[in-house]
């Protein structure tokens, strides 16, 4: 037996020795005067039904795993194409022939997912969330978190996903624009390794449009990922929670798109995990996005701030502070309860008891402009707020990183 993989395309899981290799030998001749690929490309069920297409695929065959690779424990390396014998390194998920990091047949991967509504925030949270874990990271001995690189094309890699998306941030001051819906979310792939406990995991995000979230089928495709989710971060649009809506509108700050209600999200939530109860076992951040609108507007809103002073006070002292995560949810909890999301906030307290934390951050750090900018001067710099918090909390339920704590 090797170890269980799971893979993050199709959610099949398998033991690493059953794993499969792609040729990747893109080396043509001539024939007849046109170039042609020496080793042919050829229809891949496999591959064609995961991603509804047809198109044609390089080779992909069994590696050879001895008996004591399975004994032992398998660890992935190159080997020859048994159609024209140039070595390759490209491992794929045997159920549906996706391309997986290499190590992530050695380590497998810890899912965490990110959820949430049309336009509540999803795509800017988890891009600013990178780049403060890459500048910040390291006070928490968290070592460099690495977008990996495999997809479909160079265009899919999450490195380059990532990157386009950071600059359009922090360079351009644009926002990310909404997520196009599609059947075959892309996930996002990061490795992490914590520099204190060497332990590393495999980040998996799914950018998926918040519409799927909706629609019964693709409920059905998040439940698949949800489920085997060690930890789950949902996003609640701040701007949709009814009091504090009715109260901005009056001020003249409405969501610029299409905000999908607090409660909607939260069915839609509670409707899965009715039926796998083992939910609740896990970690839930639930994280109310765009707070830079509350911090902007907290009198207006009758909202205590105080715990919101500073960013998050791991970036000074190197620890993580559960005063201030505790402090910070029991405001937000107690605000729901006083206004008119009452329900929600005791139905989540119920079901997840400890396992649940609320959080506030705002990816942009401010509103956004007529134009739809980032509403802030050239010379200044975007500032997300508070976006580590959830994840390094989560990272601290889930164990084995070593993140340092406050006393
Ligand atoms: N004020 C403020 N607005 C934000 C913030 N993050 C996102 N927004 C606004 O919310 C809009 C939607 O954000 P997205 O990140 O695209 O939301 P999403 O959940 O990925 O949306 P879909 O892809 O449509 O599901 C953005 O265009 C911004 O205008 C924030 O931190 N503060
Ligand atoms: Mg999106
Ligand atoms: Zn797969
Ligand atoms: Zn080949």
């Amino acid at each position: 037996m090797g170890k269980t993989i799971l893979c993050p395309y199709c959610f099949e899981t398998f033991d690493n020795t059953e794993v499969m290799v792609q040729c990747d030998n893109y080396a043509t001749r001539t024939v007849d005067g046109k170039p042609q690929e020496i080793c042919a490309r050829e229809t891949n069920t496999l591959f064609n039904e995961h991603w509804d297409t047809q198109v044609m695929s390089k080779h992909v065959f069994n590696p050879s795993i001895g008996w004591l690779d399975k004994i032992r424990g398998y660890k992935p390396k190159a080997c020859q194409c048994d159609m024209c014998g140039a070595t390759t390194s490209r491992f794929v998920c045997p159920h549906c022939n996706n391309w997986l990091p290499t190590e992530m047949i050695e380590k497998g991967s810890e899912i965490i997912s990110v959820i949430g509504g049309p336009a509540s925030g999803k795509s800017n949270y988890i891009v600013t969330l990178i780049h403060q874990l890459q500048k910040y990271g390291y006070k928490l001995q968290l070592g460099q978190i690495l977008p990996q690189l495999v997809g479909r094309n160079k265009a899919e890699y999450t490195r380059n996903l990532y990157e386009k998306a950071k600059d359009s941030i922090f360079k351009e001051h644009i926002p990310v624009a909404k997520t196009a819906t599609t059947e075959h979310p892309i996930p996002w792939i990061f490795r992490l390794e914590s520099h204190a406990t060497k332990k590393a995991v495999y980040l998996v995000f799914y950018d998926t449009a918040g519409e799927s979230f909706k629609d019964p089928e693709e409920i059905r495709r998040n439940a698949k990922y949800l489920e085997k989710s060690r930890a789950v971060i949902v996003l609640l649009d701040t701007l949709s929670v009814p009091h504090i809506q009715r109260i901005l509108e009056r001020k003249n700050i409405v969501n610029q798109d299409h905000a999908t209600q607090f409660s909607e999200t939260m069915d839609a939530l509670n409707n899965f995990a009715t039926d796998n109860t083992q939910l609740y076992k896990r970690p839930f951040a639930f994280v109310m996005s765009k707070f830079d609108s509350v911090i902007q507007n907290q009198e207006d809103l009758e909202f205590d701030v105080s715990p919101f002073k500073h960013d998050s006070s791991f970036i000074q002292t190197g620890k993580l502070s559960l005063r201030e995560i505790g402090e910070s949810s029991e405001s937000i909890k107690s605000y729901l309860e006083r206004w008119d999301e009452g329900q929600l906030s005791f139905d989540i307290v119920n079901k997840w008891g400890d396992n649940a934390c609320f959080f506030g951050v705002s990816a942009l750090g401010t509103m956004t402009n007529e134009n739809l900018q980032i509403n802030i001067s050239d010379d200044q710099q975007v500032k997300p707020f508070r976006v580590m918090d959830p994840l390094v909390w989560v990272l601290h339920k889930l164990g084995g990183f070593g993140i340092p704590v406050e006393e």
